[in-house]
Order: C-alpha cells, then structure tokens, then sequence
C-alpha cells in the first residue's frame, strides 16, 4: 500500500499593469501604439455609451439595461483580440465586445428597447445573440469549436460567462467536451464579484475560478480583468494555443461590477460602499491611460477631444434608435423554425387577417413588411 502524489496542479494569475498604469517589462505584451490607441478608444466610448443607456432607462426610453462600467477591459479586449472569423458568444453584459466587434450601438439600444431587430451584426463576423438563460450557452461554444476543427476553418470560438454561471452545471459539460475532444475555444470567466445579490464566496469554496480548468485538462490562468494589457495577453495565447492544436483555456478575469446587475436591481441593498470605492482605484479605463501617457501616445487634449466626439457619435446613434419604423408584428414569428409547427402557422393567420381588418388601417398599413423568415 502507498499513497502518493499522481498529479499537481498550480494556478498562475497575469498582471502585467500596475494601479499607477506602469507595465511590468517581463510580462508586457508590447503592443503597437494602433492597438493600444484603439483599446483606449473603444473603452472609453463604450463607457460613454453605457452612461448615457442608463439614463435613456431611467428616462423611460429604453426598457432595461445591463451596465458593463468597469468591465470595459474584459468586454472590449479580448473582442479586438479576435478574428472576424472567430465565434464571439456572449451574456447578456455583452454590448461591448459587440460593439469592439462592429456593430453599431443604435442596435444595442434596439436590444435593450425590446425589439430584436436589435439583433443585427456586421457581415463579416461570427457573432451569437445574447444568452439571456445563464450558462446555456456554454455548450453551444464548445459545439462551434468542434465544428471548426472538424472543418479545419482555423476560426476560435470565445465565450463569456460570469461568476454566479461558473456554478452552473453547464460549464461542466462544456468543458468536459472541450478537454476531452481539444477544442479551439476559450472560456472567459468575468468574475465582477457578485451574480445579481450573491457574492463571489457563496459561488464557490476554491480560492480561484481558474483552478476549475484543472478537473477537465483544460489550461487555466487568473487574469487581472482591470488591466486591458494583461487580458490581451491572456486572450492572445489562448487563440494561440486554440488555433495551434492545444485546445482549450479558461480564464478567470477578476473585475468588478460597479453599477447595479441591472437597471431593474439596486445595488446599494446588499453591498457595501466602501468596496465599491475600492474597486474604483482600479479603474481599467484610467490605468490603460496612465500606461498610454507614460509612452508618449497620449495627453488631456487628446482626451477631451476623444470624449467629445464620442458623444457625438453617440447622439447620432440614440437618434437612429428612436428614429426606427415600428416592428411589423408578424415578425413575432419569424426566424425560430425551419418548418414551423402547424399552431405557429394558425396563429400568424390570425393575426394577418386581424391587422388586415384593423379599424385603424391608416397604422397598419404604414407597418413595413415582415422582415425575418417564416417558412
Ligand atoms: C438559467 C437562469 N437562471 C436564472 C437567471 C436569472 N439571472 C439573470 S443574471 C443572474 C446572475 C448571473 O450572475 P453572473 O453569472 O455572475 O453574471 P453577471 O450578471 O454578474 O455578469 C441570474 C441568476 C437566468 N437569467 N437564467
Ligand atoms: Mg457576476
């Protein structure tokens, strides 16, 4: 009888900035000035944007909206980090990987405004709608990585999920799927610290997320999620290692939510203050900018006209919003089926022939014709 040590395993955090913006020089990825301008650029407007979506739902025009303040490092980078060809599948606090990946915010705000027209991304990108059932999305990654290394296309696929979804019996399955087969996909836990009112601790008793890869051969790595250098470098070598042959990562990117869950959750009912305060000197936005200053790719002036032109672009984007024709009700119908059951059909029957007799004709007819497919 023995009892000996069959396998160890040690889990790895990456930082590479500082609070101060100053880069570690053994672990910086040394990034062209037109990456990091565009990271700080993008960062900052999807800021900007998620400020002025929080005051159209309190104003009452726009139905509910998931804030990302403080997540801009793990939304916008590790989207720019990808390839037009690659899966991005997001959660629902995904508006700015989409927007890092294209698409245009007036659709966000479409989303968000209750209209799934809002579900619209540029050709050229592989993007998934929104999971709005937490976790259920997890092995449908897996399942666009499988396919893509069947096809040899090359592409990655990379999805978010959160803290309260890493509990979730369906990043079991997907990462049992990705170990076991090598699937080009990355894992990207945005541990903001807290799944609407649960905190991190009630998650899970491990001392990281990370270490969860380890269970199903998966590499793992903690990530600073406030440090955009860091998650660049983390997302790259995953793709790297995906598009190589070495299969699948998870990273735990620790960030912090510092909004509500929503703009239907009031935060200040079961967090502290203090820790909110806290996390705001780690702020991912104000450290990429340090770093930029220091190399001389920045300065005030640059910002405030950066900023500016942001809300520009911004108010051309609420107003094409709000601007939007009516959705055509049939539409409610389009684009779930391939054959559509025969009670969809009756329904979407009914419906026509009500429109079709509407007293108020003069509306009806000023609907635009369905858009999406019916079959
Ligand atoms: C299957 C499922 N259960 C419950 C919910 C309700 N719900 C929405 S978000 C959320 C918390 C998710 O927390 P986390 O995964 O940490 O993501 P975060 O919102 O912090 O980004 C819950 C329980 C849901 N949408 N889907
Ligand atoms: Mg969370």
């Amino acid at each position: 009888m023995s009892l000996r040590t069959v396998a160890e395993s040690r889990v790895q955090r990456l930082e590479v900035l500082g609070e101060n913006g100053k880069a570690d020089p053994s672990v910086d990825p040394k990034l062209s000035p037109e990456i990091l301008l565009k990271m700080y650029r993008t960062m900052v407007e999807i800021r900007a944007f998620d400020e002025i979506a929080f005051k159209l739902q309190r104003q009452g025009r726009l139905g509910t909206y998931p804030q990302i303040l403080g997540q801009e490092a793990t939304q916008v980078v590790p989207a720019l980090a990808l390839e037009p060809k690659d899966w991005l599948v997001p959660t629902y606090r995904g508006q700015g990987a989409y927007f890092a990946r294209g698409m245009k915010l007036r659709y966000s705000l479409l989303y968000w405004g209750g209209d799934d027209r809002g579900v619209h991304f540029p050709e050229e990108t592989n993007d998934l709608i929104f999971a709005i059932p937490v976790g259920s999305h997890l092995t449908q990654a897996a399942g666009l990585a499988w396919a893509s290394k069947l096809k040899k296309d090359g592409a990655a696929a990379l999805a978010y999920l959160g803290d309260g979804a890493s509990s979730k019996g369906d990043l079991h399955e997907a990462l049992t799927f990705a170990g076991a087969f090598k699937l080009p996909v990355i894992y990207l836990i945005e541990n903001n610290h807290w799944a609407i009112s649960v905190p991190r601790e009630r998650q899970a008793a491990c001392e990281t997320l990370a270490q969860k890869a380890w269970g199903y051969g998966v590499c793992g790595l903690q990530v600073d999620g406030n440090d955009a250098l860091a998650v660049w470098r983390a997302v790259s070598e995953a793709l790297d290692c995906a598009r190589s042959g070495g299969g699948a990562t998870l990273l735990e990117c620790e960030t912090y939510r510092l909004g509500h869950h929503t703009t239907a959750d009031d935060a200040t009912r079961y967090r502290p203050a203090a820790e909110v305060e806290a996390w705001k000197r780690k702020d991912p936005v104000l450290r990429l900018k340090a770093y930029l200053e220091g190399r001389g790719l920045w300065d005030e002036r640059r910002d405030a006209d950066l900023r500016a032109r942001a809300q520009e672009m911004i108010a051309e984007e609420v107003r094409a919003y709000e601007a939007f024709p009516p959705p055509n009700p049939l539409d409610m119908f389009a684009n779930n089926y391939a054959r559509a059951p025969w009670a969809l059909i009756e329904q979407r029957a009914e419906l026509e022939k009500i429109l079709r007799e509407s007293r108020d004709l003069e509306e009806v007819a000023s609907l635009p014709p369905p858009e999406g497919r019916f079959p």
